[in-house]
């Protein structure tokens, strides 16, 4: 399959019509559409103490992003507050695992979760995140033993999700925070 630069990638979201843009179409178009990684990396930023955000295109209705994932970064448990995602891993590789709530107690923000169905992405392989099962984790792992960038698409964009810790089965409401916008680096960011 040829790969697509991100400016004529995200040209062909933007032409999905409001009836079209649904959780199977877009994941059909990333499916169809490999990103040409020369015209993602100018976005890449590296921490070696978190996985960087960076912004590439963000309207009303969706927000794209890459990540960059050092070997053995991890993302928090974590939902995606009840928007669409979907994601595609350019480089390198990534494991997603999600998770089920088998018990909430909303008023003590308890939750109690199982392991589910686990993935592996590389390749520009896409995946969507199942909306009746939204939480999950993405790693890196250490056995990789390489650096990953995914790319993601959030519609609608969103800047708070929920974080779980299963130590304590607790959930909280944590804030999303951009590495970089357009290809330079926020403010308030140390990486
Ligand atoms: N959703 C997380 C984030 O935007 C990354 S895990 O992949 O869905 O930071
Ligand atoms: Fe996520």
């Amino acid at each position: 399959m040829k790969a697509v630069k991100i400016e004529n990638l995200i040209d062909g979201l933007r032409g999905i019509s409001d009836e079209e843009f649904t959780c199977d179409n877009v994941y059909r178009f990333l499916a169809e559409n490999p990103v040409d990684v020369d015209t993602i990396s100018p976005f890449f930023f590296w921490s070696d103490k978190f996985y960087t955000r960076n912004l590439i295109f963000k309207d009303e209705r969706f927000e794209l992003m890459v990540l960059c994932w050092d070997k053995g970064q991890v993302s928090r448990i974590h939902n995606h507050a009840d928007q669409m995602c979907w994601m595609t891993v350019p480089v390198g590789k990534l494991r997603g695992q999600n998770f089920r709530a088998v018990e909430i107690k909303e008023e003590n923000q308890f939750c109690k979760l199982v392991e589910t169905d686990q993935f592996d992405l590389s390749d520009c392989l896409a995946a969507k995140v199942e909306l009746e099962e939204p939480i999950h984790q993405i790693l890196n792992l250490p056995e990789f033993a390489e650096r990953a960038v995914s790319l993601h698409i959030y519609s609608k964009p969103f800047d708070k999700c929920l974080s779980y810790c299963r130590e304590t089965n607790r959930f909280s409401e944590v804030p999303l925070y951009y590495t970089s916008v357009n290809g330079v680096l926020c403010d308030n960011i140390k990486l």
